[in-house]
C-alpha cells in the first residue's frame, strides 16, 4: 500500500484544441508521479481522452466528420500533447476502447444489481457544454452558473439514486479530512451536500454517441450512459476493472495512494458523484481528489472567441519546454487561480532558471574544468568554517527537512513552496561563491579552493536531484555533467553517504539554461 501511487489526470474533452489548461494539469500530475518514482514508489500514471456524449457529437458534426474518425484525430493531439510536455504517463485510456465500455457497463450492472439504478423520465435543463444537468434555481439570467447556455430536456432515463447518499458522503468526508483538497473546495463540497442531493439522471436517449446501457429490459437499447457515468470509470477501466483480481486493480486501487487531479470546474462529479458511485458498487474509494485553480490570460477568460489561447507547443518553442514546465508549477500556489503573462514568464524563468541555477552550474563547472583538470576536487583535509557548514546543512536532507517532511510537501500539492526553497538555496550557493571567491582562494591556497568548489558541486547536485520531478530534462543534463551514476539520482541519494568522488572525470562543461531574449524587431 505504502509503495503504491496511482495518479490520473481528468480525462480531456475532445472538442478543443489543447491548451495551457490541459499541460497545466497534466505537468502538476506529472511532477507527482516522477517524485513519487524517485522515492522508489511503483507509480502508475493515467492521463487520457474523453470521448462519448452531446458536445463531442456536435463537435463533430461541425467538422463534418464521423464521430469516431473525429475523435481518432483529436485524441491524438493529447497524446501529442503529453510528449510534448514530457508527460511520463504509463497508460493513455480512450473511452471508445472496448476496454473502457466494458467498464463502464460492468459498474453500471453492479449499481443496478445493488438497487441503486430505477428508470424514469427527466425533464429539465441540461448544458451541453459542461455535460451537466442545472436545477431551475441554479440558473443565473437563464444560463448555467458557469455561463453556460441550457437547453429543456425531456426523455425517459434512468435514475442514480444520489439523494440516498449524502449522509454517507458527508461521513466520509469527516473522517478523511483529507479527501478532498484544498480546504476551501472541500468546504464548497461539504456544503453542496448538505444542501440536499437530487437522483442523478444518468442515461440519455436523444443521440446516440456513447456507450449503451447493459439492457435488462425491452427499451433500454436506446439508452446511452450519461457522459460522466462513462467517464468516471476511466479511472478504473485502465486498471483492467471489472477483472477485480488483474494486478493493477489491485496494485493500484485496491492497495495504493490513489488520487485525481482534477481542476475547480469539476470537483463536484469527482468528489460528490464518483465515491457515491463507488460505494454504490461497493467499491473502495480513492484516497484524494485535488482541485487546483483556473488560469487566465493576461487577465482575462481563455476562451475560442477572444483568440487568447495560450497553444503550450508556442511556448515551448519560444521558451523551451522545461522553462515552460517551470512557469507553470512557480507561477501560483497550487490550488489557486493564476494569470498567465508572458512578462512574467520571461521574468521567472530569466531571474530562476538562467540567471540563478543556470549560472551557478555554469560557473561552479567552469571554474571546475579550468582549475582542477576537469576532475572533481578534493576537499579533504581543509577544516570547514561556518560559512561552508550552514551551505551544506541546507542542501543535504537533515532532521530539519526530513524525506517525510518533503513528501508531505508533494502531496499536498505545494509546488510553488517546494520550487521556491530550491531557488533559495541555488542565490545561496550564489552568494557561497561571492563569499569564498574561489577565484582568490587559488592565489593564496588552492586547497581552499577545491574545497569550496566541492562544495558547490555537491550543491548542484543536490539541487539537480531537487528539480527532477520539475524539469526532468534539465535536471539530468546537470546530472550527467556532474557524472552522477544513474542509480544515485533518487530523494534518498540528498545525503553526503552520496557525494561526489574527489577524482571522478567529469565531461567539459555546457551551459544549462540560455537567457531568454526578446526578439527586437
Ligand atoms: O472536464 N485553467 O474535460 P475538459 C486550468 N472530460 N485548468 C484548466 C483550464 C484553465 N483555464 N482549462 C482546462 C472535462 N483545464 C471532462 C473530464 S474526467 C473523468 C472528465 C484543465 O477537456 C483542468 O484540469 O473540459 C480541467 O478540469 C480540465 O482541463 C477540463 O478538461
Amino acid at each position: 500500500m505504502k509503495n503504491n501511487f496511482y495518479i490520473t489526470t481528468p480525462i480531456y474533452y475532445v472538442n478543443d484544441r489543447p491548451h495551457i489548461g490541459h499541460a497545466y494539469t497534466s505537468v502538476a500530475c506529472d511532477v507527482l508521479a516522477r517524485f513519487n518514482r524517485l522515492c522508489g514508489k511503483h507509480v502508475k500514471f493515467l492521463t487520457g481522452t474523453d470521448e462519448h456524449g452531446q458536445k463531442v457529437e456536435k463537435s463533430a458534426a461541425a467538422s463534418g466528420v464521423k464521430p469516431q474518425e473525429f475523435v481518432d484525430k483529436v485524441s491524438q493531439t493529447f497524446r501529442d500533447l503529453a510528449d510534448l510536455m514530457n508527460i511520463s504517463n504509463d497508460d493513455f485510456i480512450r473511452t471508445t476502447e472496448p476496454r473502457h465500455k466494458k467498464a463502464a457497463q460492468a459498474l453500471w450492472q453492479k449499481m443496478q444489481a445493488n438497487g441503486h439504478i430505477y428508470l424514469g423520465a427527466y425533464s429539465g435543463w441540461y448544458s451541453v457544454r459542461d455535460e451537466a444537468y442545472y436545477q431551475e434555481s441554479e440558473l443565473v439570467n437563464g444560463k448555467a452558473p458557469t455561463g453556460a447556455e441550457v437547453e429543456w430536456v425531456e426523455e425517459p432515463s434512468y435514475f442514480f439514486n444520489l439523494s440516498q447518499w449524502g449522509d454517507k458522503l458527508l461521513e466520509f468526508y469527516e473522517k478523511n479530512p483529507n479527501f478532498i483538497m484544498p480546504e476551501s473546495r472541500r468546504n464548497e463540497i461539504i456544503s453542496f451536500v448538505k444542501g440536499g442531493l437530487k437522483d442523478l439522471s444518468i442515461s440519455r436517449t436523444t443521440f446516440s454517441w456513447g456507450i449503451p446501457i447493459p439492457v435488462s429490459q425491452a427499451g433500454d437499447e436506446k439508452h446511452i450512459m450519461y457522459v460522466w457515468l462513462d467517464a468516471l470509470t476511466n479511472y478504473l477501466s485502465a486498471l483492467g476493472y471489472p477483472d477485480e483480481g488483474a494486478v493493477d486493480y489491485q496494485d493500484f486501487w485496491q492497495n495504493s495512494y490513489s488520487m485525481h487531479m482534477v481542476g475547480k470546474d469539476i470537483i463536484r462529479f469527482h468528489a460528490v458523484y464518483w465515491p457515491a458511485f463507488l460505494m454504490a458498487a461497493d467499491l473502495p474509494l480513492p484516497k484524494r481528489i485535488f482541485a487546483h485553480g483556473w488560469w487566465t490570460i493576461e487577465g482575462e477568460k481563455m476562451s475560442k472567441s477572444l483568440g487568447n489561447t495560450v497553444i503550450p507547443a508556442d511556448l515551448v518553442a519560444e521558451f523551451g519546454l522545461d522553462q515552460t514546465r517551470w512557469f507553470l508549477m512557480r507561477e501560483v500556489p497550487f490550488g489557486n487561480d493564476g494569470n498567465f503573462s508572458r512578462e512574467r514568464m520571461v521574468a521567472v524563468i530569466n531571474s530562476e532558471l538562467a540567471n540563478n541555477i543556470g549560472n551557478l552550474a555554469q560557473r561552479t563547472l567552469s571554474m571546475v574544468a579550468k582549475n582542477c583538470g576537469g576532475k572533481v576536487p578534493n576537499a579533504d583535509g581543509v577544516e570547514k568554517d561556518e560559512l561552508d557548514m550552514s551551505f551544506l546543512y541546507n542542501i543535504y536532507v537533515t532532521e530539519a527537512n526530513t524525506p517525510q517532511d518533503i513528501e508531505n510537501r508533494y502531496m499536498n500539492c505545494k509546488f510553488n513552496d517546494i520550487m521556491a526553497d530550491i531557488v533559495t538555496i541555488a542565490s545561496e550557493a550564489n552568494n557561497y561563491i561571492d563569499s569564498k571567491a574561489p577565484w582568490k582562494q587559488k592565489k593564496t591556497d588552492e586547497r581552499l579552493m577545491n574545497a569550496t568548489l566541492y562544495h558547490l558541486l555537491e550543491g548542484i547536485r543536490c539541487i539537480a536531484i531537487m528539480i527532477q520531478p520539475f524539469i526532468p530534462d534539465s535536471a539530468v543534463k546537470i546530472l550527467d555533467l556532474l557524472a552522477v551514476p544513474a542509480n544515485e539520482r533518487g530523494f534518498s541519494h540528498l545525503s553526503y553517504d552520496f557525494a561526489l568522488k574527489a577524482g571522478a572525470e567529469l565531461p567539459p562543461p555546457e551551459p544549462v539554461f540560455p537567457r531568454f531574449m526578446e526578439k527586437t524587431v
